[in-house]
């Protein structure tokens, strides 16, 4: 793994980014075993062919599942650092304490591959922009409600003109969960349904 000399030493993060890396683990481990490995990226990649169904040369489902693995291959190959095939959430915190952290666009980078190959397939009317309701399917196959995702999208609709962006997307994600600000990102992960505590000021 590539660390910069002036890596921030680990168990710096604050405990409000240790609450929200923890979701961001929760998020990754959807087979739930506490661990994040392979199968939980094919298990998400699989929700997603299933609910927007195949194109007729199957070329975007492919390419999405192509993407979710090497992005999960280029998530272990940072992160995995006792090399047994899969995450601890610790693998996960330090990672992102010593290498995204602070680094403006580290997050983005590290995200942008897979969450391009995912919006390709949400994208379903192909206008370059993720629509409330592309966006509730999408959702809704990580198992948010529609209630859920009608928040979350309103709030990272920044500029209320009805659609996300992928930078929108990517912006807000970063800004969620790397920034140490209360306030910055929104509260818009909705972890109700994933058995996650709502709430920032909630102890985890
Ligand atoms: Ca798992
Ligand atoms: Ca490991
Ligand atoms: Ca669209």
């Amino acid at each position: 793994m590539a660390q910069a000399p002036n890596a921030t030493p680990p168990g710096e993060l604050s405990d409000l980014q240790r609450r929200r890396l923890g979701r961001l683990f929760e998020a990754y481990d959807a087979d739930q075993d506490g661990y994040v490995g392979q199968e939980d990226f094919e298990r998400r990649a699989a929700g997603m062919i299933h609910t927007f169904g195949v194109d007729a040369e199957q070329q975007r489902p492919q390419a999405l599942r192509n993407e979710v693995l090497q992005g999960w291959q280029r998530l272990q190959a940072a992160m995995d650092t006792d090399n047994d095939q899969r995450l601890s959430k610790e693998e996960l915190l330090t990672f992102m304490a010593n290498t995204i952290i602070g680094r403006p666009g580290a997050f983005a980078q590290l995200m942008l591959p897979t969450l391009q190959a995912v919006l390709d397939v949400v994208d379903t009317d192909r206008d370059g922009r993720i629509g409330l309701e592309e966006f509730v399917k999408w959702q809704g196959s990580a198992r948010a409600t529609e209630a859920e995702a009608t928040q979350a999208f309103q709030q990272l609709d920044r500029d209320g003109d009805g659609s996300l962006t992928q930078d929108e997307l990517l912006q807000a994600l970063e800004e969620y969960f790397t920034s140490d600000d209360p306030e910055a990102g929104g509260n818009w992960l909705y972890p109700t349904s994933t058995g996650v505590e709502r709430g920032d000021t909630e102890a985890s």
